[in-house]
């Protein structure tokens, strides 16, 4: 569990923290290997690889060694199905898409995965990810049945069911490249009832957005296309200051 204490002890020193998502078939390798060295100086907490639309598991094994040579922190894999499971990677939100209306994204990918996971080494993270709201890739390809974004209660009970389930975290998601994030009050109405590591990701992209999300309870925000479409390291070292201000 080394990458889960690691997690824990960076929480101890940090209000919260940041991720980054590369989707290996956004970003290529040399791209990919420098970016992760940049996001790494400015205080990036972990590399998250993957993402629903990346499939090409060769391209993504590339990118995952690639990127290892040249940083510290853990690499965590974030696969939208069993492609998503490579080698050498630290650890692997091994998750389960709870509002999925496909069984196969509930239980029946994570079972066919697992034996890879084993194999490679890879520190599972047990994680309920949740696809909030519609429209989005993660929604589309997961055939997610979308929480409604005003509808806090039920991402909590969600978030309650995956604590009574064992799982240590959970992700809340609104989609890759959402127009707007998951609100403050969702955040702070599954934090009310879910003591574990609560994630939340898609649409995140100003320093606003992301010191309310971690004022309402967040522990990581993970930032993707911010990057992928260009946004400066600059701006998201203010959103990794703001959001990881010391305890
Ligand atoms: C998507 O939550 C992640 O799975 C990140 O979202 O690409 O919108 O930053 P963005």
């Amino acid at each position: 569990d080394k990458v889960e204490t690691f997690l824990k002890s960076e929480l101890k020193k940090k209000n919260a923290l940041l991720f980054v998502l590369i989707d290996s078939e956004v970003s290529k390798l040399e791209a990919s290997s420098k970016l992760a060295k940049d996001v790494e100086k400015i205080g990036a907490s972990a590399i998250l690889v993957g993402g629903s639309s990346a499939t090409d598991q060769i391209e993504m094994a590339k990118v995952v060694k690639g990127i290892k040579k040249g940083i510290k922190i853990p690499i965590i894999l974030f696969p939208g199905n069993v492609t998503g499971v490579v080698p050498e990677a630290d650890a692997i939100l091994f998750s389960s898409l709870m509002n999925s209306e496909n069984p196969y994204f509930i239980s029946q990918a994570q079972a066919l995965g697992a034996p890879s996971v084993l194999k490679f080494g890879l520190e599972p993270l047990p994680t309920a990810y949740l696809v909030i709201g519609d429209g989005t890739s993660a929604w589309f390809v997961g055939s997610a049945r979308g929480i409604p974004f005003e509808k806090p209660k039920i991402a909590a009970a969600y978030a309650l069911a995956a604590q009574f389930l064992g799982m240590r975290f959970v992700y809340l998601e609104a989609g890759s490249g959402a127009k707007s994030s998951v609100t403050p009050e969702m955040v702070k109405t599954v934090r009310h009832t879910f003591n574990g590591f609560l994630i939340v990701g898609g649409g995140i992209k100003d320093v606003k957005t992301a010191q309310n999300l971690v004022k309402a309870g967040a522990d990581a925000l993970v930032i993707g296309t911010f990057l992928e479409k260009g946004g400066s390291l600059k701006k998201l070292q203010e959103i990794a200051k703001a959001i990881q201000r010391s305890k």
